[in-house]
């Protein structure tokens, strides 16, 4: 018997009896006892009260039997020692009424001590990993440094992301100026969270599909590879974007030892491409959820396939869950990964 968990037996890509599942945005709406918690809290309360953080971290942990469980905080959060002003509307999500609009402005933010500033975030992965007693490991997670400065730079969510190509374009020496200073917070952020029992760790550079890859490389790829070169060797790192088809080998060189993928690209063709000394992670389209269970199981039995059992292959969703989704689809959903994985 091997003791160490399933999930971060995948990680190093040593086979596994099953393929590990765990969904990204796995503790949030569609969950009922989420939404009756938000009904009493606001978001950002949820996510600086540790207690209720831990009880949201472990709420689909028993229900989905997923293998992994995720911190439940925001990528947005380490923002505010920066000196950001950040608040989530009802509908709206994240506004951030101060965006760095200067040379000076980005200048002014400052650097953050994760441990000390966000103290919150580190007292729920003690409080989580202490509950979860070895069964499964926890994820911790930080956003990557484009996609943090797209939050910053827009004042909130985009579709076109211009003011952050604008001053990509403009001011490059700014751009990189900004980009260092999020590299900088992201580093102490995920370090802190490894020293707090975070045991695997998942870098969100959830929009970075957005950019050329021209763009990737000289804007993006030095820094996002700084901060996964300035992460502990032993600890598992998935480097996750969506749309990714045109800088997949640009993500690999930026690091990462899982490659997390969405459904626009076929999980085997992006992994061949890549080659197998990375793993990968994907890549149910989030929608699929929301159709009949057969329909559920053949999607999950197309990718496996797709994987064809190689080992390193972690089965989620191709970018979060989505609030409407109903729970027994999810629950399907990990129990056909599972059961399927084994039989093949
Ligand atoms: O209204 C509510 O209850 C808040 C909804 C919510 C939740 C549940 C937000 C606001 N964030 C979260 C939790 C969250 N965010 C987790 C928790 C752990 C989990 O179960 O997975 C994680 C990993 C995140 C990360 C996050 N936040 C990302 C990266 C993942 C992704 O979706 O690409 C991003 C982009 C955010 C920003 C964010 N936070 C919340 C919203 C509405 C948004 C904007 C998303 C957008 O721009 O479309």
């Amino acid at each position: 018997m091997n003791d160490t968990p399933i999930f971060l037996r995948a990680c190093k890509r040593e086979p596994t009896e099953y393929t590990p599942v765990w969904l990204m945005r796995q503790a949030g709406r569609f969950l009922k006892e989420y939404r009756s918690l938000r009904r009493q809290h606001s978001f950002l309360t949820l996510c600086k009260t540790p207690e209720l953080a831990t009880q949201v971290t472990l709420l689909p942990i028993e229900k989905l039997n997923v293998d992994a469980a995720i911190i439940f905080a925001d990528i947005l959060l380490p923002l505010e020692p920066m000196g950001i002003d950040l608040e989530f509307t009802k509908g709206e999500g994240p506004v951030i009424h101060n965006p760095p609009r200067s040379r000076a402005e980005v200048g002014k933010l400052k650097t953050i001590e994760a441990e000390e500033d966000l103290a919150f975030v580190m007292e729920a992965i003690t409080l989580v990993y202490r509950q979860l007693t070895g069964r499964i490991p926890l994820i911790g997670f930080s956003g990557a440094p484009f996609t943090l400065a797209s939050y910053l730079l827009e004042g909130g969510s985009t579709k076109d992301f211009i003011k952050t190509k604008s001053l990509m374009y403009e001011d490059p020496s700014c751009w990189h100026l900004l980009m260092e200073k999020l590299s900088e917070a992201i580093i102490s952020y995920l370090n802190a969270q490894v020293r707090a029992g975070a045991e695997a760790l998942q870098v969100f550079d959830s929009w970075a599909g957005t950019l050329s890859p021209k763009d990737y490389e000289e804007f993006v790829l030095p820094h996002s590879q700084r901060v996964f070169r300035a992460l502990p060797t032993k600890i598992p790192a998935i480097h996750f974007a969506t749309g990714t088809s045109g800088i997949l080998d640009l993500m690999h060189e930026a690091g990462g030892d899982i490659l997390g993928i969405d459904w626009r690209i076929d999980l085997g063709k992006a992994w061949q491409r890549l080659g197998y000394n990375i793993g990968i992670q994907g890549n149910l389209d989030p929608t699929a959820l929301l159709g009949p269970p057969e329909r559920i199981e053949s999607k999950v039995e197309e990718i496996l396939h797709s994987a064809e059992g190689r080992p390193g292959h972690i089965f989620n969703l191709g970018h979060g869950v989505l609030p409407q989704t109903p729970e027994e689809n999810v629950i399907t959903m990990v129990e056909a990964v599972h059961r399927l994985s084994r039989d093949r």
